[in-house]
């Protein structure tokens, strides 16, 4: 088998490639281990900066998104038991965030690739990669049982965090940044309207917590709690309570309980690999970097990875030129340190950190005080927040 470029992993990232690059005639195909639907049910994001949505939409496949996005224009901060609203749209000239679930962007971009004849195996094995540093790449993989071959001109290592495509490069042409953080998120799906018609992100003494929605009947619920926390030590009774504990007395009335549709505990974590290249292969998204969600930015630099990615590619098959190719690397660096940099700020600012003292939380208070009270800081979070521009 043989195609232009071989993408590992259709997540937001290596779905999105595909797109992109048959919008510009050049083909490729799309591994990924798990089936269609499992990756289609599949519960993660759901804030898309402005920039995710322009370019869905410009890409032809954010037609169900424009009409089943929730728009938002601002995001509420809590703390000291009160709340402080903070005006995006107003902050940053009109621009604002949209809800809505990564599995549903999934759901439209798998549609648009099998709808154009795309090819994305699902359900492959023993995925990999092979000669990246010569011109002819090769995907190896299993596929009902049988072992296959991919040979290609690309490798897009779109695989997720724990995919193969960055082990696969010699230790000694990477440097990684790992950060842990010391708690975790307890995440829930609540068939129960949400609180607030904008999210709410709760600074309080028994730890961080955030109320997000995925409609306007489907909450979306975060607390922070122990990296090492067991799911089994969590009823449903006890989540609802210590959400209303951490949102505090008016808010908490309005919370009502409602069907717990998954639960689950994510790791908060900061990851760079630098570069993001190695020969013909490229590592777009979490395969490349992973930020803690409190600035809701995993998936966005994903876009911002693949549509970089995408352009380069395109001009190389234009006229053979490697100048963006071999760019690649540094220009999403730029836009994903700024973005680990925001995502540590607001985890930094918001969360408890139980081994430390008072102090700690004395300057988170002062910070938030300062960021609520000034346009300066205030804008500063808010053109972060709603996403930097792409600035290639
Ligand atoms: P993905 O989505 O992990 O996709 C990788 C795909 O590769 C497949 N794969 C393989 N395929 C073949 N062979 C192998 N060996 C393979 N190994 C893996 C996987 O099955 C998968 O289908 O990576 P991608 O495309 O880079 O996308 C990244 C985003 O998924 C991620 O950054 C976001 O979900 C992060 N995130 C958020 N991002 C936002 O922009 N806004 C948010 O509001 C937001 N909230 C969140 C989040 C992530 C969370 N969790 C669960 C980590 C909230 C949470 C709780
Ligand atoms: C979500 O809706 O899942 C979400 C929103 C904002 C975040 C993180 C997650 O910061």
């Amino acid at each position: 088998m043989r195609t232009q470029v071989a993408i590992v992993g259709a997540g937001p990232a290596g779905l999105l490639l595909s797109h992109l690059l048959h919008l510009q005639s050049i083909r490729s195909v799309v591994l990924e281990n798990h089936g269609r639907q499992y990756i289609e049910e599949r519960i993660r994001a759901g804030l898309l900066e402005q920039g995710t949505v322009d370019l869905l939409v410009d890409a032809g496949v954010g037609e169900r998104l424009k009409r089943e996005r929730l728009v938002h224009h601002g995001i509420e901060l809590r703390f000291g038991g009160r709340g402080h609203r903070i005006d995006l749209s107003g902050l940053t000239g009109g621009r604002t965030v949209s809800i809505y679930a990564q599995h549903e962007v999934i759901k439209d971009l798998v549609k648009a690739r099998l709808d154009a004849g795309g090819q994305i195996l699902f359900e492959v094995g023993d995925v990999s990669v092979h000669d990246v540093t010569g011109a002819t790449p090769r995907v190896r993989f299993r596929k009902d049982g049988g072992a296959q071959e991919l040979e290609c001109d690309f490798i897009a290592g779109c695989d997720g965090f724990h995919g193969i495509c960055r082990d696969s490069i010699p230790a000694g042409a990477l440097t990684l940044h790992d950060q842990h953080y010391p708690f975790a998120w307890l995440g829930v799906l609540a068939e129960t309207p949400p609180v607030s018609p904008e999210l709410i992100y709760t600074h309080h003494d028994r730890g961080f917590a955030l109320f997000t929605m995925r409609t306007t009947r489907i909450s979306r619920l975060y607390l922070q709690c122990a990296p090492d926390e067991d799911i089994a030590n969590w009823p449903d009774d006890r989540i609802w309570q210590e959400l209303r504990t951490r949102l505090g007395d008016d808010g908490g009335r309005k919370l009502r309980d409602g069907p717990m549709l998954q639960k689950g505990i994510t790791a908060m974590r900061g990851f760079v690999v630098e570069p993001m290249q190695h020969g013909r292969l490229f590592l777009a998204g979490d395969a490349a970097h992973i930020v803690p969600p409190t600035g809701a930015k995993g998936l966005n630099l994903a876009v911002a990875d693949v549509r970089i990615l995408s352009r380069a590619l395109a001009e190389h098959y234009r006229n053979g030129g490697t100048a963006l190719l071999d760019s690649y690397s540094e220009v999403c660096l730029r836009r994903v340190w700024k973005v680990q940099r925001f995502s540590w700020w607001m985890t930094s600012m918001l969360h408890r950190f139980h081994d430390e003292g008072p102090l700690r939380q004395r300057l988170q208070l002062a910070e938030l005080d300062y960021l609520t009270r000034s346009k300066a800081a205030s804008t500063s979070l808010a053109e972060n927040y709603v996403g930097l521009p792409f600035d290639d």
